[in-house]
């Protein structure tokens, strides 16, 4: 639950700074036309069939899930081999124009803008937490707030904080607004809200596995969406925090919260921002061992864990994002990595995190 996401961050969350296999996967940094040869054959007939101009067509294949590198977090491991059928995916993330269209379309209200309840939240708890005061429970969303000095990377609550009325249409809080941000991602959704999009527009999320297997643009184990040259090597590659976090942002990629969509060079299957820029929504459940439970099989088209398990916020169901933010940077989270895994309650919204959608042929 939202609130659960800032109640922990007061209360226990971690997140370490040199991930390792040996490790708990105990990271929470939120608060929670292929030019390569594809196994699957694509007929003309499917590649003259594009179902919108933002969409590509993502050609199946086999590919390796999991750790590249020693960055790794334990949740990474062990790789293992996946088949993917081909589908078609959003070439950037849901924009802010775009969301708007489907609001003002159904009336829909995004989980940020309601009131939380109580009697819900509570399970998701540790049992005995005391119920917060009743303006903590009034609509609100976690918002980005740097510090002016070094600080110690294992306390997120230092730089999170819980904004009254931040939602989608005020991403930074009362008074804010996404005017002139019409082409940014959209944020502050929550899972539902993301599914809510993807139900209305005729598509649906991406699985974890076709999200990292698009992300990997046919690449076999690459680190990254280019390609595995430097993230700070070369023109800027996409929108991270550059500099100390949270205190410092030297801005070498030219953005300091999100990017408008398309700003850096897309990968090779024609996505944009695959890392960076902000967080996207998988459908998934996220299991920190679900990887253990494939090993040594080659599984296609996985749709992740029958249920949730973070061993960090056992109470917690959650729910996997991909491809990290404009806050990752490799001091903390390195999230803009393919194979990298974050967990996310799926009522919680925030700052940099959104999503795009994928669509069956
Ligand atoms: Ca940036
Ligand atoms: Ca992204």
């Amino acid at each position: 639950m939202r609130l659960l996401c800032f109640l922990v961050l007061i209360l226990t969350w971690s997140c370490q700074q040199s991930p390792k296999q040996q490790q708990t996967a105990g990271h929470s940094c939120t608060p929670t036309y292929s030019r390569f040869a594809a196994s699957n054959k694509i007929s003309q007939k499917q590649l003259d069939s594009t179902p919108t101009k933002e969409m590509v067509l993502i050609p199946g294949g086999k590919f390796n899930m999991g750790a590249d590198d020693e960055q790794a977090w334990r949740d990474e491991y062990p790789k293992h081999e996946v088949l993917v059928d081909s589908f078609w995916m959003d070439i950037h993330e849901v924009t802010n124009a775009q969301f708007a269209a489907f609001v003002e379309a159904t009336g829909y209200v995004t989980t940020a803008e309601q009131a939380i309840d109580w009697e819900v939240i509570k399970h998701e708890l540790p049992p005995g937490t005391p119920k917060p005061d009743e303006n903590q429970l009034q609509p609100a969303s976690l918002v980005f707030m740097a510090t002016d000095h070094p600080v110690q990377l294992s306390n997120p609550s230092q730089w999170w904080k819980w904004k009254s009325n931040a939602n989608w249409r005020q991403p930074e809080g009362e008074g804010s607004s996404i005017k002139d941000k019409e082409n940014h991602p959209v944020v502050h959704v929550s899972w539902y809200d993301a599914v809510a999009y993807c139900e209305w527009a005729g598509k649906r999320l991406p699985t974890e596995a076709e999200w990292e297997y698009a992300s990997r643009g046919g690449f076999q184990n690459a680190i990254y969406s280019w390609g595995n040259e430097d993230l700070n090597a070369g023109k800027p590659k996409a929108n991270t925090w550059e500099g100390g976090f949270p205190y410092e942002n030297k801005l070498r990629d030219g953005y300091y919260l999100s990017a408008p969509v398309q700003s850096y060079a897309p990968n090779n299957y024609g996505l944009f921002d695959m890392s960076g820029n902000v967080w996207e929504w998988c459908a998934d459940w996220y299991h920190e061992d679900y990887y253990k439970t494939v090993s040594g099989k080659t599984i296609q088209n996985p749709k992740g864990p029958q249920s949730s398990y973070d061993a960090n916020e056992p109470y917690a169901q959650k729910r996997v994002t991909r491809g990290g933010s404009f806050l990752c940077h490799d001091s903390y989270c390195s999230g803009y990595r393919n194979a990298m895994r974050m967990k996310t309650t799926p009522d919680t919204g925030s700052i940099h995190t959104g999503f795009r959608a994928v669509m069956d042929l």
